[in-house]
Formats: structure tokens, C-alpha cells, sequence
């Protein structure tokens, strides 16, 4: 029988994760989005209590959750601050490839040291000439003896400046595209590597961005994932295990615009009354509560079937598209009920329109979502 309902555990990873986000991000989130500030202390508490590589299993340190318990943690994160959110998952999406894709020996090597202490990883695959066609992408791997040679630049980077460890994705030869991807794990120590400054951003400003240059790097052959043009099918299938908590993201994002929103409406009078007695503001927040209500349900089901063992391809690109896409309409609308004063940085919800725009960017930008949704439905008619 499909159960909507949460598991006892569920509801209590949900609850941590809520008095988490209000008692330690919220407290600083308007003050690090302000002033562009990466709070680490915020996220070493995160990674204290479990809430960092929550998709590593328990064997080497990790939470060991499903993708639907991703889901349920990082909505209610986000509804906090989707900056921190972002910094926070970057080392699921980042140690993902190692756990699809690295042998025994490689996940033994790597992972516990991100389970027994503090630590970062960033997930580099978009280069400065594009983003959306991965398999264009021009960072060079060449082999020499028993050590593959990395040269080329990434940028976009989510974490890139505090890492420790990188998942590098380059290629044998660019003639070849996504036939001659290949992965690696890349220290942050190795000769040659070189983030980048911080960006400005628009939003996400608690996280951290950069670009990172690998200059004849040299990395082990051992440190390579799976074989030679093995990298292109890795990235997808990491991607699509972590679009989906980003469906999550954007909708905490677009819950909170719902519940400052309602929250106004009910203390702010005009024309003698509550401004949500006004049928104007009800419709407006009766379709933002569609758009999250539908949001959600989107982003668990395609987690429930990701965890169940299928691909989720299809699903996980319509969650993201669909939640990210919502909460910039959301956001928009809650703007729009606070009124000039939604315009200003002393109210919370213009900040949650930046962070929700990216949501619509990264882990491949809507139109790549719509791409993949289209294909994977074209092929039922074929
Ligand atoms: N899982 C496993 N394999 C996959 C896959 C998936 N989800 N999607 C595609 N593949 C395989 C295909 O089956 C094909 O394999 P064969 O050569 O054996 O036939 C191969 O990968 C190439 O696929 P395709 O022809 O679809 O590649 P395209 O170059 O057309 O690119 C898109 C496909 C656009 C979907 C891809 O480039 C993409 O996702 N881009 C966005 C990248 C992104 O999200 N970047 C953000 C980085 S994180 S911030």
C-alpha cells in the first residue's frame, strides 16, 4: 500500500533537523547572507550531530539514510537557509561518485575520514566553458607510467575553498566526449591544485564558490573511479540521487516564504482588516500552498523510488525542476503580500528569492531538467 505518512525515525531525524535550523542557522543566516560569511562553526555543529554526509553508510562512519530521509533533513534545513543547506549537503554530493563508483579499498580510504572528523569535499565537474554539456568539458587526464597527469580548471564549485578532498571529472581526450570521461579523487594537499577566491553571489551567500585550477596534477592511478570513460555515466548517476534532496531545498526555501507570508497576512491590516481576510491575498496563498503541497509529494516520490532501486532519472529531474521553479514563484509571491516592505533586507523574504534562484541553476539548470524529462518520455513512444 503507498504510505504518505512518516516513520517514527523519520519524524525524529525531521525534528532534529527543525531545532537544528532554528536554534543554529537561523539565528545567524540574515547576518552570513549580509555579509558573505561561510560559518563554519554552524556546519562543524551540522557534521557533530550527524546532519553532514548523511548518504554514507553507517559501515564507514556515515548516517546511512535512504534518499527520502535526505529529503525530509534537508527541507527542513533549507527552510532556514538554503546557503547553508548547500554547504552543508556539498559533501553528499561530492562523496557520492566515490560510493557508486570506488572500489572497496577506495571508499575505506576516503570516507571514514570525513565520518570521524570534520571535514569537506567538493564535486567538480562544471568548467568555465560550460556548465550544462558535461560531456563537452575540457580538463585533460593523460596517463604517464603509474600516475595520470590533471590539467584544466573548474569552477562553480560549491565548498571548493575548504575542502580537503575533490571528485575530479576529466578526459582522455575531448574528440572523444562523454566516451572519454574519467573520475578521480583528487587531495586538496596534491602539488598543482589551486582554489580559487571566493565569488559574490546573489544568493547562497553562506556557502562558499570558487573555481579550482589543476596544474599537472598528479594522482595515483589507484585514485582513479571505475575505468577510463567510465566518469560521464558516473556523474549522471550521482546526479540523479542528489537532484532530489535539491527538490528538497527548494521546497523548505518555499515553505518558509508560505509561512512568513501567512504569518503576515494575519498581523498586517489594511481597508479596516487583516490583509489575509482579503480575497486578493487568499488566492495568492492558496496557489503557493499548491505549489509546495505538490513540491513535496514530487520530491518524495521520486526518492521512494530511488530507494527502492530504480534510476529515478525521469523523477528526480521533474522533483528538482518542478520544486525549484515553485519556489521561485513562491518567493515571488510572498514579496509581493509583505508589499515595499518585502523589497527591504529587514524582512526575510527577498533573501529567500536569491537563494531560490539558484535552485533553478545548479545540479544541472531547469532546461537540462526539461531535457532529460523529455527524452526520458519520448522513449515510451518510440
Ligand atoms: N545514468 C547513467 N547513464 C546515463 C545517464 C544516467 N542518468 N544519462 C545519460 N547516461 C549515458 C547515456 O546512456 C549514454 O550512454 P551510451 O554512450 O552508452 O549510450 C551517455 O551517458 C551519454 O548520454 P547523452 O547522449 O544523453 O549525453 P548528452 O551529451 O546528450 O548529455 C545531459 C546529457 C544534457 C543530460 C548531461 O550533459 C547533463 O546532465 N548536463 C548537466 C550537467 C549538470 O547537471 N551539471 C551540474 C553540475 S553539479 S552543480
Amino acid at each position: 500500500m503507498v504510505d504518505f505518512s512518516l516513520t517514527e525515525e523519520q519524524k525524529s531525524l525531521q525534528d532534529l533537523a527543525r531545532k537544528f535550523a532554528k536554534t543554529e542557522m537561523l539565528p545567524v543566516a540574515a547576518a552570513c547572507d549580509r555579509a558573505g560569511r561561510f560559518p563554519e562553526d554552524v556546519y562543524r555543529k551540522a557534521w557533530e550531530l550527524g546532519l553532514m554526509n548523511l548518504n554514507v553508510p553507517t559501515e564507514y562512519g556515515g548516517s546511512g539514510l535512504s534518499v527520502f530521509d535526505q529529503c525530509v533533513i534537508v527541507e527542513e534545513l533549507a527552510h532556514a537557509c538554503g546557503g547553508m543547506t548547500t554547504s552543508i549537503i556539498a559533501n553528499c554530493l561530492a562523496l557520492e561518485p566515490i560510493l557508486l563508483g570506488g572500489t572497496e579499498e577506495q571508499r575505506k580510504r576516503t570516507l571514514p575520514a570525513f565520518c570521524s572528523s570534520y571535514h569537506l569535499a567538493s564535486f567538480c565537474l562544471t568548467e568555465p566553458s560550460g556548465g550544462s554539456d558535461a560531456g563537452g568539458l575540457q580538463t585533460r587526464c593523460r596517463l604517464d607510467g603509474d600516475h595520470y597527469v590533471l590539467d584544466g580548471e573548474k569552477c562553480f564549485i560549491t565548498n571548493a575553498p575548504h575542502a580537503s578532498l575533490y571528485t575530479v571529472f576529466a578526459t582522455i581526450d575531448p574528440a572523444l566526449r562523454h566516451k572519454g570521461i574519467t573520475a578521480f579523487f583528487v587531495p586538496r594537499a596534491a602539488e598543482g591544485v589551486v582554489p580559487g577566491k571566493d565569488e559574490e553571489k546573489m544568493g547562497h551567500r553562506a556557502s562558499s564558490t570558487s573555481t579550482v585550477k589543476f596544474d599537472h596534477v598528479r594522482v595515483p592511478l589507484a585514485d582513479r573511479l571505475g575505468a577510463e570513460g567510465d566518469g560521464f555515466s558516473l556523474a549522471m548517476r550521482t546526479l540523479d540521487h542528489t537532484r532530489t534532496p535539491i527538490g528538497a531545498l527548494a521546497t523548505g526555501i518555499a515553505q518558509a516564504a508560505i509561512d512568513y507570508a501567512a504569518d503576515y497576512s494575519l498581523k498586517r491590516h489594511t481597508f479596516g482588516k487583516p490583509i489575509g481576510e482579503h480575497q486578493a491575498i487568499q488566492l495568492k496563498l492558496a496557489n503557493m500552498a499548491q505549489e509546495v503541497h505538490a513540491a513535496r509529494l514530487l520530491t518524495w516520490h521520486a526518492a521512494w523510488l530511488i530507494d527502492g532501486g530504480q534510476r529515478g532519472s525521469l523523477e528526480s529531474s521533474i522533483a528538482k525542476c518542478f520544486a525549484s521553479d515553485a519556489a521561485m514563484k513562491v518567493a515571488d509571491d510572498a514579496i509581493q503580500i509583505f508589499g515595499g516592505y518585502g523589497y527591504m533586507k529587514d524582512y526575510p523574504v527577498e533573501k529567500l528569492l536569491r537563494d531560490a534562484k539558484l535552485t533553478q541553476i545548479y545540479e544541472g539548470s531547469n532546461e537540462i531538467q526539461r531535457i532529460v524529462i523529455a527524452r526520458e518520455l519520448l522513449t515510451h513512444y518510440a
